[in-house]
């Protein structure tokens, strides 16, 4: 009888820890999950893989913890002794982070600080291989375009700068102590479970809000700013490769295309038949249904950040030639997704409501 392989998953419960759960579970290992306390559910985008605790020998199972505990994360390991170890758990707002600069840099950078030294003090180096999510953020000022695994990094929020701790002392770690740690430095990646304030959720919810005359119009900041856009699903699979090879490493996970938030915003309308019309400039611009003169985009300045990552665009190569992971969603199909999810739920609520 082969042994399962463990892993241990923080940030379960966001997007990426959805996706990266069911792959592990489709690949026969048992999945142990750190989740915060909340006053309500948070555990809606694990729901269908979530086994009860009473079940025989359940291959999902649930912790709960925080990334500023560590007595809560050394317990943790120790009581699951995990193969691989994910960090996706973090403030992973960047808007957010210059509201809360102090949370952010605990949470996600001495926060992997923390689960590194839980990994020492409990003598896994040699038995827990690492994954940390780290982040396009970090070039932020961009310094070369494309952007790959040795352009210089210049982080633009207090988000990026606790990546960045994060970042060395992964690399520190690897180096110092023997350890498999490996940074994923991961350009956006978007799904149907995406969070509902990133700005392509946001977009497609405002869309299917609007073709269901829930919504007047929707508001949004910097058009302008260009991102490199993949679907997540992809993504965690390029993280798992990550841990099975035989030398740890960092790799940027891309997909080579950047577009600019306008255009995202424009196919997602186009996905309900709403042709837009940009007209004006600045903080004036309006996206305009070209068919009725509607007015359904608008600029509003309280989402502009202090500072601004405004184009990200990066190169996969290493990860192509070296993990053979390569993305296969192009943006346009990945809009069309997260609309038609959008509005299935939608349109489902709006049925439950009236039974
Ligand atoms: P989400 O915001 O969807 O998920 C973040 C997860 O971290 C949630 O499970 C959240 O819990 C949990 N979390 C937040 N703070 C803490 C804490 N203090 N202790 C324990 N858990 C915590 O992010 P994504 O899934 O999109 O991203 C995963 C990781 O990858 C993050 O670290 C993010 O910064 C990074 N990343 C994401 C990219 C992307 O485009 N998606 C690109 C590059 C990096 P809860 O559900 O309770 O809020
Ligand atoms: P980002 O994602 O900051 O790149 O971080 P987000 O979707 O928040 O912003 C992308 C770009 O869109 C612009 N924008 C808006 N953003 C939001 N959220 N809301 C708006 O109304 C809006 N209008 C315009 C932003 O200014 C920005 O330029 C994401 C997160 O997942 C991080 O955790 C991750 O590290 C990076 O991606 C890679």
């Amino acid at each position: 009888m082969t042994l399962r392989k463990v892993a241990l998953v923080t940030g379960i419960t966001g997007q990426d820890g959805a996706y990266l759960s069911r792959l592990l579970l489709d690949k026969g290992y048992i999945v142990h999950g750190i989740k915060r306390r909340s006053s309500s559910f948070n555990t809606g985008r694990i729901e269908d893989i979530y086994q009860d605790p009473h079940e025989t020998d359940p291959r999902l199972v649930l912790h709960y913890g925080d990334m500023i505990d560590s007595t809560n994360l050394i317990r943790v390991v120790q009581e699951t002794q995990p193969d691989e170890i994910y960090n996706l758990a973090a403030q992973s707002h960047v808007q957010v982070s210059f509201e809360t600069p102090e949370y952010t840099a605990n949470a996600d950078g001495i926060g992997t600080l923390r689960l590194l030294e839980a990994i020492r003090i409990l003598g896994l180096e040699k038995k827990s291989r690492f994954y940390q999510a780290s982040t396009s953020e970090l070039y932020g000022l961009v310094q070369e375009t494309p952007q790959r695994e040795t352009t210089p990094f210049y982080p633009r929020s207090p988000y990026a700068a606790a990546k960045l701790y994060a970042y060395w002392i992964v690399v520190n770690y690897r180096e110092a102590y023997g350890m498999h740690a490996s940074n994923g430095i991961l350009f956006n990646h978007e799904s149907p479970l995406r969070g509902e304030t990133f700005v392509t959720r946001k977009i497609t919810r405002a869309v299917a809000a609007i073709k269901l005359g829930k919504q007047e119009r929707l508001y949004l900041g910097n058009l302008d700013a260009k991102r490199d856009w993949g679907h997540a699903r992809e993504y965690v699979e390029g993280m798992w490769r990550m841990l099975q090879q035989d030398v740890a490493d960092d790799y940027v996970l891309a997909t080579g295309v950047t577009t600019a938030v306008r255009d995202f915003v424009q196919w997602a309308f186009e996905e309900i038949g709403v042709t837009l019309e940009w007209r004006g400039t600045g903080i004036a611009e309006k996206g305009v249904d070209a068919a009725t003169g509607r007015e359904l985009v608008a600029v509003d300045p309280r989402y502009f950040r202090p500072t601004e990552v405004e184009l990200l665009l990066g190169d996969p190569t290493k990860a192509r030639e070296k993990l053979g992971w390569v993305h296969t969603t192009p943006i346009r199909d990945l809009a069309r997704e997260m609309v038609q999810a959008d509005l299935e739920v939608m349109q489902t609520d709006a049925v439950m409501k009236e039974a």
